[in-house]
């Protein structure tokens, strides 16, 4: 099930006897339903009415929450981009279906590419990403999620074509809602203080340098 669902756990079971006979029997979880916090996996202890045993695994997985992640969309408008070198939608080496975000340069370069999800719920948010390619020594790209006021990256490598380097940031935190107290409900304008986070990709190179040693 998706991370921020309702957690199925069931109100009643099923118990079967060894005379072929069967009832439902209403059954207690334990520890609740409030033990689940993210990503992972979760094995509750069950006491049915009539003191019997059981138990449910509940597997939660991360809900992707970028629009157009794999750049497939004709509309990538909800792709902030800056710098130079970077193609939005090129049809250059894509990793997953037939389209990417494509860099080149033949000389220094900088980029950004970035997208703000929201409003998010309250909770912890990672980045992941994936990008090949080569670069000089002194060529960095990287991969961040950041809430505003706190933020996770990590590199990639540039580790050659076809050699993908896929990190995952550490968690990031989202803001918890600052509601206020003057907003109209009818209000289509969206609340600044509404939580979001920003998943970025940034990049840059300077010239290469020759060194000896
Ligand atoms: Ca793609």
């Amino acid at each position: 099930m998706p991370d921020g669902a309702e957690i199925p756990l069931p109100a009643t079971v099923t118990v079967s006897y060894n005379d072929a006979t069967a009832e439902e029997q209403s059954v207690t979880w334990t520890p609740g339903r409030e033990w689940v916090s993210g990503p992972g996996t979760y094995v509750f202890r069950g006491t049915t009415s009539a003191g019997l045993s059981t138990r449910a695994t509940v597997t939660v997985t991360s809900a992707n929450l970028l629009a157009n992640p794999g750049f497939e969309d004709d509309d990538t408008a909800m792709w902030r981009t800056g710098g130079t070198g970077l193609t939005v939608g090129a049809w250059d080496d894509p990793r997953t279906g037939s389209r990417s975000a494509h860099f080149y340069a033949a000389d220094r370069f900088a980029f950004t590419l970035e997208q703000s999800v929201g409003p998010v719920p309250a909770g912890t948010y990672r980045a992941t990403g994936a990008l090949q390619g080569g670069g000089q020594l002194s060529d960095t790209v990287r991969l961040a999620v950041s809430s505003g006021t706190q933020e996770a990256s990590v590199p990639f490598v540039l580790g050659g074509w076809r050699n993908w380097s896929t990190p995952t940031t550490d968690t990031s935190r989202s803001p918890t809602a600052r509601r206020s107290p003057c907003r109209s409900p009818a209000s289509s304008r969206r609340d600044p203080g509404e939580p979001s986070m920003t998943c970025s990709w940034s990049a840059c190179s300077t010239r290469r340098r020759t060194s000896r040693s």
